[in-house]
């Protein structure tokens, strides 16, 4: 789905350009979930490597931009997230040229891991007069469209009780166009936007204008958030 010229909604990524955006896959989630007693199967990082394969089916880019929070676990990095990260970023550069690592709040450590393929870690990136970063604290760059992830919206309806669909939203923020990506993390859907509270300093007030896009099998416009509360 086209927001703008330029710049669309694929799936759960969003392409601008001659790159595409995702965010917030915190592989190595399992192993964390484990650690504390919970049982779960291995199937994300497979599930997410198919996922992306079909969006590079779909859309031609070059460069990946990956915003925020690649892996889970805050001050260490552990052993599936070695792995895995690695065996992400061989898959990814058999379609991209170039990855870009942008920082979120889980990736304290992620430095020696991005070396070993030469990737480099940044706060932000910008291309035109776009800006994508992670969103978990205040930036002090401008643009007129900022991308962020961090927040991973999703959202419930009244008429399908229990269940959560993973959706975009976007509105304004000050001057600017605000896009808040949902996460690329097949275990969890998300934070419920009508329900629970905001994290990122960047939704701390008219978020209720913010339009929602539904990701399932398609992308659906749902009107605005005032309108499903
Ligand atoms: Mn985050």
């Amino acid at each position: 789905m086209e927001l703008m010229r330029g710049l669309r909604i694929v799936d759960l990524a969003l392409q601008y350009k001659d790159y595409l955006i995702i965010g917030d896959l915190q592989l190595g989630y399992e192993q964390a979930l484990q650690r504390k007693g919970v049982l779960v199967p291995k199937f994300q990082f497979h599930d997410i490597r198919e996922r992306l394969a079909k969006i590079f089916k779909k859309v031609k880019v070059k460069k990946l931009i990956i915003n925020g929070d690649i892996k889970h676990e805050f001050g260490i990095i552990s052993e599936q997230e070695w792995r895995e990260i690695l065996q992400f970023f061989d898959f990814c550069l058999q379609h991209v040229t170039e990855i870009i690592l942008v920082k979120g709040n889980h990736d304290l450590v992620i430095a020696p891991v991005a070396r070993k393929r030469n990737i480099h870690v940044v706060d932000f990136y910008r291309v035109d007069d776009v800006l994508i970063f992670h969103g978990h604290k205040l930036l002090r760059e401008k643009a007129k469209i900022l991308v962020i992830g961090h927040e991973h919206p999703a959202v419930s309806f009244r008429e399908r009780q229990g269940e959560k669909f993973k959706c975009f939203l976007v509105g304004k923020w000050k001057q600017c166009m605000l896009l808040v990506m949902p996460s690329f993390n097949p275990l969890t859907e998300g934070s419920d936007i009508t329900k629970e509270r905001f994290l990122s300093p960047y939704l701390k007030e008219g978020v209720e204008d913010f339009s929602v896009y539904v990701v399932e099998d398609t992308v659906y416009s749902f009107g605005k958030v005032k309108d499903l509360l």
